[in-house]
């Protein structure tokens, strides 16, 4: 039976007369309400179920409904990830900013693409892609006002190098901001705040866009589309197959290196097709196989000699597709990763367009970018092929 707390860190401003008022300080929200809320929220600091939250009679079903709406009070067991809040604003939005609560009023277009950066490294090996969101963002800071509907509608957008007119009244693109992640937490912490996050906009009908990290978030997003979507197809874009058996995996534990295996073992996907693969490495039979069902691969040199058309000839065009960038399938840049060869950035555009044209996608993410620096256009690239994704829906006219 699941158990409910009051957020431990509420402050309780008056309980004058019959009123009381609450500020919640993580969500910059108050309420007002009788005595009885201030007694029923009092009266939490124990773990109680909801059945006897209706038995002591302190307020109806629907103020405990709104109290759990706002997180006034919490599932015992989300407490660890929510105590602390678990999003902050960004200094430069992709789009027009929204916060929590902003989503939970639903003051968001359905149908829009919702963006986020989750900045860890912890499941990685090298720090630096804790900078990713910053720098993506600080990328596209030139771009990104004509995103924002903050005072009005964008106006139409020309992309010179697709040929489109993009409609400003098409364009729905919302930043969450950042996933709060404080050095010390663990991966679990992160991974219970990005399923809270990306859930909330899956369910309102929008797409998550995710600013990585390290390439075990992606395990994280995946999670939650699965409970919206029973068959997901991902499409990785990687130097390497992330199909790593170590001592780390026997335990179970999530790192960047085993991010697909652990994703097909949950069943979080039901196939896994990954491009741009240039390892050599020992063969081990026990590793997942590359039969071309559930788990298939094109090199980077076969990719990079390939259309678009017909590199994806054999997917299924029927399920829907999460799209997963990892730099390192780059050739020429220097990331942490790299494997000699890699493929160039137009045809990673081409890709993109490409998929986002011809499949259902229905989110994506960008991971192991680190900080800018001025012989790394990992940013702009990442950058680029985000804006893709998100000018597909939005196209007027070739020109
Ligand atoms: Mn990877």
């Amino acid at each position: 039976m699941e158990k409910f707390v009051a957020h431990p860190h509420l402050e309780f401003l008056i309980g004058e007369g019959q009123e009381c008022k609450v500020r919640h300080p993580f969500f910059d929200t108050e309420i007002t309400g009788s005595m009885g809320v201030c007694q029923l929220l009092k009266r939490l600091s124990a773990a109680t179920t909801k059945q006897e939250m209706r038995e002591w009679r302190l307020c109806n079903d629907s103020t405990i409904s709104e109290l759990l709406r706002w997180f006034y009070i919490v599932l015992e067991s989300e407490l660890s990830f929510l105590e602390h809040g678990f999003l902050r604003a960004v200094g430069c939005p992709i789009g027009t900013p929204v916060t929590w609560a902003g989503l939970t009023s639903r003051k968001i277009c359905p149908a829009g693409d919702a963006i986020f950066g989750i900045p860890t490294d912890i499941g990685g090996e090298f720090p630096g892609a804790r900078e990713g969101p910053a720098s993506i963002r600080n990328t596209l800071r030139d771009y990104a006002p004509m995103l924002c509907r903050k005072h009005a509608e964008p106006g139409d957008i020309i992309d010179y190098e697709s040929r489109r007119i993009i409609g400003g009244s098409k364009l729905h693109v919302y930043d969450c901001g950042d996933v709060l992640w404080n050095a010390g937490e663990s991966l679990e912490i992160v991974r219970g705040r990005t399923i809270k996050l990306a859930d909330k906009i899956i369910s309102l009908g929008c797409r998550p866009f995710v600013l990585g990290g390290d390439h075990s978030i992606t395990a994280f997003v995946l999670e939650a589309l699965h409970i919206h979507y029973p068959s997901i197809g991902l499409i990785q874009f990687d130097a390497h197959h992330d199909l790593y058996a170590n001592q780390a995996v026997q335990r179970r534990r999530l790192d960047h290196g085993n991010m697909v295996r652990f994703a097909l073992e949950q069943g979080a996907i039901a196939s896994a097709f990954q491009i741009g693969l240039r390892t050599i490495e020992p063969f081990t039979q026990s590793d997942c196989q590359h039969d071309g069902s559930r788990l298939d691969f094109v090199s980077a040199s076969q990719a990079e000699g390939l259309q678009a058309e017909d590199l994806f000839s054999r997917l299924d065009r029927t399920r829907p597709y999460y799209l997963t960038f990892d730099v390192d399938v780059l050739n020429g840049f220097n990331t942490r990763t790299n494997v000699v060869g890699g493929l160039s950035y137009y045809k990673c555009l081409e890709f993109y367009r490409y998929l986002n044209d011809h499949f259902e996608v229905i989110g994506g993410d960008f991971v192991e970018v680190g900080a800018v620096d001025a012989s790394n256009y990992l940013p702009d690239i990442v950058s680029r092929l985000l804006l893709t994704c998100i000018f597909s829906r939005a196209v007027v006219r070739d020109c």
